[in-house]
């Protein structure tokens, strides 16, 4: 017994000495000749051990460990076969082995030893663990665009010059976001552009076609390489993405084209310029991946995007392979990847036919359009993905443009589990592909405004979302009593206050989380960067939001189960059960994470330590978020009551919305104070693609001061309009004027036909009209000839002696939007074409404006033609011509609600 005391004494004196005798030195076995990750790895490891004290020597993987601290490192060659990126760590004592499955693996496992040394303070004597990632591919991506257009060019065209990009040639940034990315395991980057190489090679056959000076053209060689080979230190796979057919600016001069024209056929030369740009880029860069949309500025129906893939781009990258192999027979046999993006085109079909010519394939597809808003897709979009991700290739889920986040920051580690977790569960999505939170057409910086014109880094101030995301693309179900822990103790570190505390900051992130993505799910019109969430949306917008080209897949696939605005009211009326998530129920549900995510910060700035400032606009976020709640959710319970109107014809419906529509006014003024002095803007693609709440050409309506006008002329109007149906009791629909027809002259022989009843439209066809908004009446349109249509695109040249509108019907799509449609000519939308609002046609004017029996609805677009002589150009597909109007006649903009089943009554007037 005496024996065993004076033991246990002994050991509490001699454990400590021991202990700090191995806190002195340690070993690092490693192979002088390791690859250049495993010693980026253990450059890490080195420098946590010396910051936690130790005294670090290298040595050869062979040398027989001594008494003191061992760490071999190694990567073994011989092992049967392990997963991709794999390590084990196996602490015995004081020996310790980091294996990796490749030379990544190993790096991972260096991180991860590193962490643990940090976190603990010294080196675990007993420990054994294995890791791997679920997704394969962990992505972010950096566009090399613009919130403007460049003078003279068009949407995507962006030549990588240091005027446009000072950024670009920034080392110490790369630096900075490789390191971080490498930290969080992310293991490629994307670059995306319209057409990159026109900054990046020569041609032979085309050397006029490069759109960059000389010596930007060797500075953009030199970063390439530099970044590439920076970027494969650290695990990195550089992945170049590109638009079709986009291509320079000097090319489409010399050969008289415009550098992109979604209505032209593929011509010949076009292709042999592209196939030969992209065996250049390989043969220059093997070890870059390409990103391919086949979508955006190529024809909408038939085989274009096949033919293109599979005889331009893939014959494209094998020429480069072959020259290559030429040079270097090593390298000749590896297929560089080729992702194809599913983005406005049937990705499905197109792999199809791919597939069997070439093996390294990958796909990509939104996650949830370009916003976050429901974990778990379904429908038509989920299908999407799950038909991809069945093919035998990786798929990725991209997580694309945060339209309704921009600007805030966005840190709900809770909600991004969980779309980690529905990405594989539902999708079948191994890899992922991410979007900077906000801002991304201003990389580096985000939109917070700060004092003396600094601007921030998205890479530091969105740390927690690269973080999370690649975290839950590691590894998605982790028990969340543990995330919780980990989340507060990182949050409570950034402000140097305690765990406690960070889990206050975790609880407002996570109801701000929660916020947008509600909102949009359940209001919005898109979920497209056609709208911006944040800015607020317009009260017809709310009640009539087919009129604003209803994006319908938002509520079918990116939203849980639930019901809209108008079909909340409708059901309510007629006393139907309601299904799924309602209106009512979110508008409740955003007030309260509005009221959580400001009460769990109260108090908590004066013991912050570090960051004050950064804390400041956290607790100035919470706070903007909790005013957009209130605001969003008093809107539309105002809506509902207009709604209700609708069927009831009861004023005092109206009544009971006038409060409400105030209420989310003052909101908004309360949103505009905030916002005043600390963001720069509320979005950053600020071109005319943008349209809800407001349209915002060359960076107008881009604040929320700027949207405040309107909101209130609404309600100025609203509040007329209820004054004046209060006195004269009578509902007084707009008084419509009939559009005249302008003086046009058609080139070419055709048939012509007058709005009217039983007017037949096509040439081919008995279709006729049954009823149509009175404004069209008289209208002569032109005949075209269905089945041609189909077939082939339409163009139609006039000679007008004063600007003419074109009026043009567009048949409502039955198919879901990621399929092509292969009858009817998809309306202009921007969504899936930047550049369909160049004759001011993006918007629908009157919307299911006819009614042909046996036809889906119509809406009708308009086309605006300077006087000349000019040619309307259709893509292939089916759609009307109605006729032409004289470029003063203001065509109105309302919803006729033209439908087969019969009419349907509007209120949009009280608004505007
Ligand atoms: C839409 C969007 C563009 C871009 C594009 C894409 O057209 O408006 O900004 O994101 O999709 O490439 O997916």
């Amino acid at each position: 017994m005496r024996i065993l005391i004076i033991g246990i004494i002994l050991f509490f004196i001699i454990a400590p000495v021991k202990a700090t005798a191995v806190k002195n030195k340690v070993a690092l076995g490693v192979a002088a000749n390791a690859a250049p990750r495993v010693q980026f790895g253990v450059q890490y490891l080195q420098e946590a051990l010396k910051a936690t004290g130790y005294e670090v020597h290298i040595v050869a993987p062979g040398t027989k460990p001594g008494t003191g601290q061992f760490i071999l490192i190694q990567t073994p060659a011989d092992r049967a076969p392990v997963k991709k990126e794999s390590f084990t760590i196996n602490a015995v004592k004081q020996y310790i082995t980091i294996k990796g499955g490749d030379a990544s693996g190993t790096m991972y496992g260096c991180f991860e030893l590193a962490d643990r040394i940090k976190r603990s303070g010294t080196i675990p004597q007993e420990l054994t663990f294995t890791d791997a990632p679920e997704m394969v591919l962990r992505g972010q991506c950096i566009g090399l665009q613009k919130p403007y257009y460049l003078p003279g060019r068009n949407v995507y065209e962006y030549p990588y010059t240091p005027q446009t990009f000072p950024w670009f040639y920034n080392k110490k940034l790369w630096i900075q976001v490789l390191d971080s990315m490498a930290h969080n395991r992310m293991n490629s980057l994307y670059l995306w552009n319209g057409h990159p190489f026109a900054s990046l090679v020569r041609l032979r056959d085309y050397p006029y076609a490069v759109e960059v000076d000389d010596a930007t053209f060797k500075l953009n060689e030199e970063m390439y390489r530099f970044l590439t080979t920076e970027a494969d230190k650290r695990g990195i796979w550089v992945i170049q993405m590109f638009y079709n057919i986009i291509v320079s600016k000097p090319f489409a001069e010399k050969n008289h084209l415009k550098t992109q024209e979604r209505e032209r056929p593929i011509l010949p030369i076009i292709a042999d310029y592209t196939r030969k740009s992209i065996a250049a880029f390989v043969e220059k860069y093997p070890h870059v991946g390409l990103m391919v949309c086949l979508g955006e500025a190529m024809q909408g129906i038939g085989n274009d995007d096949i033919e293109w893939f599979t005889k331009t781009i893939i014959p494209g990258v094998k020429d480069g392979l072959k020259a290559l192999g030429e040079k270097d027979p090593s390298v000749a046999s590896e297929e560089p990847p080729i992702v194809l993006r599913a983005h406005d085109t049937d990705a499905p079909s197109v792999m199809k036919a791919a597939l069997p010519l070439y093996k390294n394939l990958y796909t990509e597809a939104k996650f949830n359009g370009e916003a976050l808003t429901d974990p778990r897709p379904r429908g038509p979009w989920a299908a999407l993905h799950q038909t991809l991700s069945k093919l035998g290739s990786v798929h990725i889920a991209n997580v694309h443009i945060l339209a309704n986040l921009e600007p805030f920051r966005y840190g709900a580690p809770d909600f991004i589990q969980q779309c980690a977790i529905g990405m594989n569960e539902v999708l079948g999505a191994h890899g992922l592909h991410l979007y900077p939170e906000a801002s991304y057409w201003d990389w580096p910086y985000t939109a917070d405004s700060i004092k003396n014109g600094k601007r921030l880094l998205q890479v530091e101030r969105d740390w927690v979302w690269y973080k999370a995301w690649s975290r839950y693309a590691w590894k998605s179900k982790r028990p969340g009593n543990e995330e919780a822990d980990y989340w507060s103790r990182l949050m409570g570190g950034q402000f140097g206050v305690s765990e406690e505390k960070g889990k206050a900051i975790l609880r407002s992130y996570e109801a701000m989380g929660l916020i947008a993505p509600k909102l949009l799910r359940r209001f919005g019109i898109t979920d497209g960067n056609r709208q911006t969430l944040t800015l607020g949306m317009l009260m017809t917008q709310l009640i009539n939001p087919y009129r604003y080209g209803l994006f319908t897949l938002l509520y079918e696939g990116e939203s849980p189960e639930g019901e809209m605005l108008t079909e909340y009211a409708d059901k309510e009326w007629n006393h139907q059960p309601h299904i799924g998530e309602t209106p009512v129920q979110i508008a409740k549900e955003v007030r309260k994470h509005g009221d959580d995510a400001v009460a769990a910060l109260q108090g908590l700035d004066k013991t912050i330590l570090k960051n004050k400032d950064e804390f400041a606009r956290i607790q100035n976020d919470a706070a903007c978020y909790r005013a957009l709640a209130y605001h969003y959710a008093a809107k539309a319970e105002a809506a509902l009551f207009v709604l209700r109107y609708k069927y009831s014809n009861d004023l005092k419906d109206l009544d009971k919305a006038e409060p409400l529509l105030k209420e989310s006014l003052n909101w908004y003024e309360q949103l505009v104070r905030l916002t005043k002095g600390s963001y720069l803007y509320a979005n950053s693609m600020q071109t005319q693609q943008r349209k809800i709440p407001i349209r915002g050409v060359n960076g107008t309506f881009k604040t929320w001061a700027e949207v405040l006008v309107p909101f209130k002329q609404e309600y100025a109007h609203f509040e007329k309009a209820l004054d004046s149906l209060k006195a004269s009791s009578k509902l007084g629909a707009a008084n419509r004027t009939a559009l005249k027809n302008a003086a046009v002259q058609l080139q070419g022989d055709y048939d012509r036909f007058r709005i009217d009843s039983l007017s037949a439209v096509f040439k081919d066809t008995a279709l006729a009209i049954r009823s149509y908004a009175p404004e069209l009446k008289g209208l002569m349109g032109v005949k075209m000839a269905f089945k041609q249509q189909v077939k082939e695109p339409a163009a139609i040249s006039f000679t007008n002696a004063k600007p003419v509108k074109v009026l043009v019907g567009f048949f409502k799509q039955q198919k879901a939007a990621f399929t092509k449609d292969t009858v009817y000519l998809k309306a202009p939308e921007l969504e899936t074409n930047a550049l369909a609002n160049d004759y001011g046609q993006a918007d629908t004017r009157i919307a299911n404006a006819l009614v042909i029996p046996g036809m889906p609805p119509v809406d009708i677009h308009v086309y605006e033609f300077k006087a000349g002589t000019n040619t309307l150009k259709l893509e292939r597909g089916v759609a009307l011509i109605l006729g032409f109007v004289d470029g003063d006649n203001l065509v109105p903009v309302y919803d006729a609600g033209l439908f087969e089943s019969g009419n349907k009554k509007q209120v949009d007037w009280l608004f505007e």
